[in-house]
């Protein structure tokens, strides 16, 4: 799963200036006549060409079945022998839609869309991510993805870019491309984990990000919480906190964060969780963090009542934040307010 909220990019102190002048065009490799297929009127196509003075291809690059940089009658052999001798097939881009950097030419494709107006640069096209703010999303909502490069350090610069957008399992949501919005249809069922992806300029370079559809009524501690109230041990009443917890974070991945003071991306510690309807058991385990309390216990086990859009987790304890003299004692439960 991606855990980019969770990361300090290094990408700091990049500057993103020149584009690439000449247009990528998308073509398939031995598809002479640029109809989405290899079939034999390619090489037919190819031959009357060479020996016959017929129209020339679309797109060279195309027309060069082999890939060796030359139109001959190799290329037109080529083909015949991948269809119908069992050859090797045609070197990449084959058989989906792809650019070639260093080729013969390829000035029109029909199967494969119009040129990018303007390739990205390589190295933005390196750095480039799929992101968005969270992974999990309700049935029948949205989520909207950003494509670009982490600038320092906190947020991703939107990169103008020629993008196929697809899902999978296919018609499980709807992508807007022109915002990146993808909207889960209602049909689709709690649990499902649909991978977006997106298709830069032909090929050049493939982001994929899952997101986990959940309903509020199989999971309902999705989303976004902050500390309200401390139950003590023994007598149960409720003070509030010296320093609450801002931000408890639960995803429909089965991750889960906390963090008292949040701060750009920085998070103090995060893990996985894991509850029981029926019961009204949950445990949160700690995985990894900036500030891991010592007083955590790994795993934190209790139970959780929710009424109200109130949290309660109830014999359990997320720890003690940093204090720079004594520290309060461990309470024995929590109250949270959605945020
Ligand atoms: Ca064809
Ligand atoms: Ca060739």
């Amino acid at each position: 799963m991606s855990r980019l909220s969770f990361l300090v990019p290094v990408l700091c102190g990049a500057s993103w200036l020149a584009q690439g002048a000449s247009a990528a065009q998308g073509f398939i490799r031995g598809d002479w006549d640029a109809s989405g297929d290899l079939r034999i009127n390619d090489p037919i196509l190819h031959f009357g060409n060479l020996f016959l003075g017929e129209r020339g291809p679309g797109c060279l690059d195309a027309a060069d079945s082999n890939g060796d940089l030359r139109l001959d009658i190799s290329d037109g052999i080529y083909t015949l022998l991948f269809l119908f001798a069992g050859g090797a097939p045609p070197p990449p881009p084959f058989p989906a839609c792809g650019t070639e950097v260093e080729g013969l030419g390829c000035e029109r494709f029909e199967a494969c869309g119009e040129p990018c107006p303007r390739p990205i640069d390589p190295e933005i096209l390196g750095n480039l991510v799929l992101h968005a703010y969270s992974t999990s999303v309700r049935t029948g909502q949205s989520v909207s993805f950003i494509l670009g490069v982490w600038t320092c350090c906190v947020w991703v610069e939107p990169v103008e870019a020629c993008v196929a957008w697809s899902v999978s399992p296919p018609g499980s949501a709807i992508v807007f491309p022109e915002t990146g919005t993808v909207r889960v249809e209602p049909s689709v069922p709690h649990g499902t984990v649909i991978t977006v992806t997106a298709d830069v300029e032909s090929g050049r370079r493939l982001l994929t990000a899952d997101l986990h559809v959940y309903t509020p009524e199989m999971n309902p501690f999705v989303g976004t919480w902050r500390e309200a109230a401390q139950i003590e041990c023994g007598t149960g009443a409720e003070a509030a906190p010296e320093q609450p917890i801002e931000e408890l974070v639960f995803e429909a991945d089965g991750y889960f964060s906390v963090t008292w003071t949040p701060f750009e991306v920085y998070k103090d510690y995060w893990g996985r969780y894991a509850y029981d309807l029926a019961t009204g058991a949950v445990s949160l385990e700690a995985e990894a963090g900036n500030y891991v309390p010592p007083d955590l216990l790994r795993p934190a086990r209790g139970s959780f009542a929710l009424r109200d859009g109130e949290l309660r987790l109830l014999d359990l304890w997320l720890g003690t934040p940093r204090f720079d003299d004594d520290p309060p004692a461990p309470r024995c439960g929590q109250v949270f307010g959605r945020r």
